[in-house]
C-alpha cells in the first residue's frame, strides 16, 4: 500500500461525525460516538494523535495545504489539557491575551478574553470556537484512543490502530499528545479500600464536584493543587492538605479585562506577538537584566516588592541572574518565604509552607489566595516529607500512625511529563524497535521534532524542544508551521520519508543536556527531569536555551535543506525549500536580552 493516496471518510461516517459533534451537548457527542463504525483500510497523508491546541492547528495547516488528515482524540471534545483539567480554579497562568493562537489576525481581533488569566471554561470555549471557525470537527474522531502505531518499512507508512477498532494507514504519524497529559496515579497502598470519592485533577468529572459539607483531602502542592485548594476550602467542612514539598507561589492579581485594555492590545496585536516570539519564554513581559547580586539589599527588596505587586510568572524576571546564581536565587527565595510568613498567621504552619529549594526550580506557581487559605480554621496542613502517606484506609489516609478521616480525596499528583503520553501508545519504528525501548534511558530526539529509527513520526512540542519552558501555544505554532513546511517540501521533491541522522541527533541531545546545566532549574527534583515518577531516568527534557534561539536553529536547519535529516526517495536530495508560512518565524533575536554574550554570561532571565 502506498501512503500518498488521497482519501476521505466514507460519506456515511462524515455525516455521523458532523451531526454528532457540532452540538455542544455532551449527550449528542456520546450518541454519535456510539454510532461511528470503525474505519478499516483508509489511507491518509497524516494521522494526528490528539485534538488539543497542537492537533487542531496541525489539522488546520495540513487541510490548508491540501493534505488529508484524520485526528484521533481520546476525549469527547477538542481542547486537550483544557478538556481534561476541569478542577475548581483551573486557569492559565500566562496572560490570556498572549495564551492564544496567533496565526489568524481575524481570530485575534474577534475573540474577547474576559480576564487577565482565562479560566478553564473560557479556554475550552475558545478551543471549540477555533474548531468550528476553521471547520475542524469533521476530521476528528472523538472518544477514540490510538493504541498502536507501527512503521511499515515496505509501504513506508504508519499503520495506526485505535481502541475503537480503526485500522488505518498514513504517511505521517503526528503526535500532538501534549506534555502534561498522562496523569500520575500514585499507587498508594490500600487505594481500593477507600470508600469515599477519589479524583485526579487532570481527569476531573465533567459534571463538576460538590464538596459542600465534606471532609476533603488534597495530595500535592503543585500548580493544580494551589489553584484548587482555595476553592475546595470554600465548600469543604474540613480540608486536609498532604504536602511533600513546599511550593513557591506568586499572587496572580487576576482581574477582569476592560474593553479599553483589550482594544489597546488589539490595536497592534502583531507587534505584541512579534515581541513575544523574541523572548526566551515565548511570551512578553517587562523584565530587568540587572543581576540581583549587583544591587543593594534595599534595591533588591524594592524591586522584588514591585514585581510581587505585578504578580504572576514575570516575578522571576525581577533580576537577570536569578536562575543562574545560587546566591542571587537565595535573595528572591528569602523574599518569597517572608511573604508566606506575613500571610500565614500560625508560625508553625507558615514554616512548613516555606520551601527550602531553589526558587523557580520546580515550575513556579501562581495563585489566588493560596497561602491565605491556611488561616481558615477548618484547613490543616500535614507534612508528608519525612513520613510519607502510609496507606489509604476505608475512611481516609494514614500518615505516621495517624488516620485522617476523609469523605473525598483529590490527587493533585501531576503527570508523567513529556514522555508519558508516548508510553501509553505502542509505537514501533524500523526493525521492530519500540519507542519505549529507544527512550528507556531518556528521550532522544533531533530538535524535539523527530527521532532516529522512526521515519515520518513527528512530535509536536516533543522532548528536546522548548515546549513547557515557552508559552505552549507559541511553541505549538512554531513546531506545526515547521512540520507543515517540511511535509509540503517533501511533497514538492517527492520524498517518501524524513528521518534524523544519528550524529545530528546525538549532538542535539548533548547540547540540550549541556545547556540545561547553566540553569539552576536542572538542580532539583521535578517533572522537568522526570524524577516525580519513581523509576524514570533523570534527564532534563525540555530545551532551556531560550525560545528564539531554538527557533533560529530550526530556521537554519530548514534553510539548509533540512540539514541533519535524510529525505528518502527525493528526486533532488535535500535542496533548500520554498519558504511558506515560516516567514513569520524569521524573528530577530531580542538582542538586548539574549545576545550570545548574554547567554555566555548567564544573563538570560527566566530561562
Ligand atoms: O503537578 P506537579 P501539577 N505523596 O507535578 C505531589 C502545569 N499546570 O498537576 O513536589 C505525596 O507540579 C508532588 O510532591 P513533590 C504546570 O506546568 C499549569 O500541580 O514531588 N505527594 C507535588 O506537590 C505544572 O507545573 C497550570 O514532592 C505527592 C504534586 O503532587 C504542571 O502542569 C495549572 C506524591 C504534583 O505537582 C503540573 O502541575 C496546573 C506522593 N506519593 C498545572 N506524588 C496553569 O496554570 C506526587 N506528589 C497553566
Amino acid at each position: 500500500m502506498r501512503c500518498n493516496h488521497r482519501i476521505a471518510w466514507p460519506v456515511g461516517a462524515v455525516t455521523q461525525l458532523t451531526v454528532g459533534v457540532l452540538s455542544a451537548d455532551a449527550a449528542l457527542v456520546m450518541q454519535h460516538q456510539q454510532q461511528r463504525s470503525p474505519e478499516v483500510d483508509a489511507v491518509f497523508d497524516a494521522v494526528i494523535v490528539g485534538a488539543g491546541f497542537a492537533g487542531m492547528y496541525m489539522l488546520h495547516r495540513l487541510r490548508g495545504l491540501g493534505f488529508t488528515a484524520r485526528v484521533y482524540e481520546a476525549g469527547g471534545g477538542v481542547g486537550g489539557t483544557w478538556y481534561w483539567n476541569r478542577y475548581p480554579g483551573a486557569r492559565c497562568d500566562v496572560e490570556s491575551m498572549q495564551y492564544s493562537f496567533s496565526f489568524s489576525e481575524e481570530l485575534d481581533q474577534q475573540w474577547d478574553w474576559s480576564e487577565k488569566y482565562a479560566p478553564q471554561p473560557e479556554i475550552l470555549a475558545y478551543a471549540n470556537h477555533v474548531a468550528d471557525r476553521f471547520g475542524l470537527r469533521q476530521h476528528i474522531a472523538f472518544e477514540t484512543r490510538v493504541t498502536a502505531a507501527s512503521f511499515d518499512e515496505v509501504a513506508k507508512c504508519w499503520r495506526i490502530e485505535t481502541d475503537r477498532g480503526d485500522r488505518v494507514a498514513a504517511k505521517f504519524c503526528i503526535m500532538a499528545v501534549g506534555c502534561l497529559s498522562a496523569a500520575n496515579h500514585v499507587p498508594f497502598r490500600g487505594r481500593e479500600d477507600f470508600r469515599g470519592a477519589l479524583y485526579h485533577t487532570g481527569e476531573w468529572p465533567h459534571e463538576g464536584v460538590d464538596f459542600t459539607g465534606l471532609r476533603v483531602g488534597v495530595i500535592g502542592t503543585g500548580s493544580s493543587a494551589i489553584q484548587s485548594i482555595p476553592l475546595i476550602a470554600q465548600q469543604a467542612s474540613a480540608l486536609t492538605v498532604f504536602q511533600r514539598t513546599a511550593t513557591y507561589s506568586v499572587p496572580a492579581w487576576n482581574a477582569k479585562l476592560t474593553p479599553e485594555y483589550r482594544n489597546a492590545i488589539k490595536a497592534d496585536y502583531p507587534a505584541l506577538r512579534a515581541k513575544a516570539r523574541a523572548r526566551p519564554t515565548g511570551f512578553y513581559f517587562p523584565f530587568n537584566m540587572k543581576p540581583a547580586l549587583e544591587a543593594t539589599p534595599e534595591e533588591r527588596d524594592r524591586q522584588y516588592e514591585e514585581a510581587w505587586q505585578r504578580g504572576g510568572l514575570p516575578f522571576l524576571g525581577a533580576f537577570g541572574d536569578l536562575l543562574f546564581e545560587k546566591a542571587a536565587n537565595d535573595t528572591i527565595a528569602e523574599f518569597a518565604r517572608n511573604k508566606i510568613r506575613t500571610i500565614v498567621s500560625d508560625p508553625a504552619t507558615a514554616e512548613l509552607l516555606c520551601p527550602e529549594n531553589v526558587f523557580g526550580c520546580k515550575r513556579l506557581c501562581v495563585d489566588t489566595g493560596y497561602f491565605e487559605t491556611y488561616n481558615l480554621p477548618h484547613v490543616k496542613l500535614v507534612d508528608v516529607s519525612k513520613t510519607p502517606i502510609e496507606r489509604f484506609t476505608a475512611d481516609g489516609i494514614e500518615v505516621n500512625g495517624t488516620e485522617y478521616p476523609l469523605d473525598a480525596i483529590v490527587c493533585a499528583t501531576g503527570f508523567a511529563a513529556m514522555t508519558g503520553s508516548f508510553d501509553r501508545i505502542g509505537i514501533t519504528g524500523r526493525s521492530g524497535q519500540t519507542l519505549a525501548e529507544k527512550w528507556r534511558a531518556g528521550p532522544r530526539t533531533y530538535l524535539g521534532v523527530a527521532t532516529v529509527g522512526f521515519p515520518n513520526l513527528l512530535t509536536i512540542t516533543g522532548p528536546g524542544s522548548p515546549s513547557v519552558l515557552a508559552s505552549m501555544i507559541q511553541a505549538i505554532e512554531q513546531h506545526v508551521d515547521w512540520m507543515a513546511d517540511c511535509m509540503a517540501h517533501m511533497r514538492d521533491i517527492g520524498a517518501a520519508t524524513v528521518e534524523p541522522i544519528q550524529a545530528y541527533q546525538d549532538e542535539w541531545v548533548e547540547h540540550v543536556n549541556e545547556v540545561s546545566k547553566i540553569s539552576l532549574r536542572s538542580t532539583c527534583s521535578s517533572w522537568y527531569v522526570g524524577t516525580n515518577i519513581p523509576g524514570r531516568p533523570r534527564v532534563f527534557m525540555p530545551y532551556i536555551g531560550g525560545f528564539p534561539v531554538y527557533v533560529q536553529k530550526c530556521n537554519e536547519v530548514m534553510s539548509n535543506g533540512f540539514e541533519g535529516f535524510v529525505m528518502e526517495g527525493a528526486a533532488s536530495g535535500n535542496e533548500a525549500p520554498r519558504v511558506r508560512l515560516t516567514e513569520r518565524w524569521r524573528v530577530p533575536l531580542d538582542i538586548e536580552v539574549i545576545s550570545p554574550a548574554a547567554v555566555a554570561a548567564k544573563r538570560v532571565p527566566v530561562v
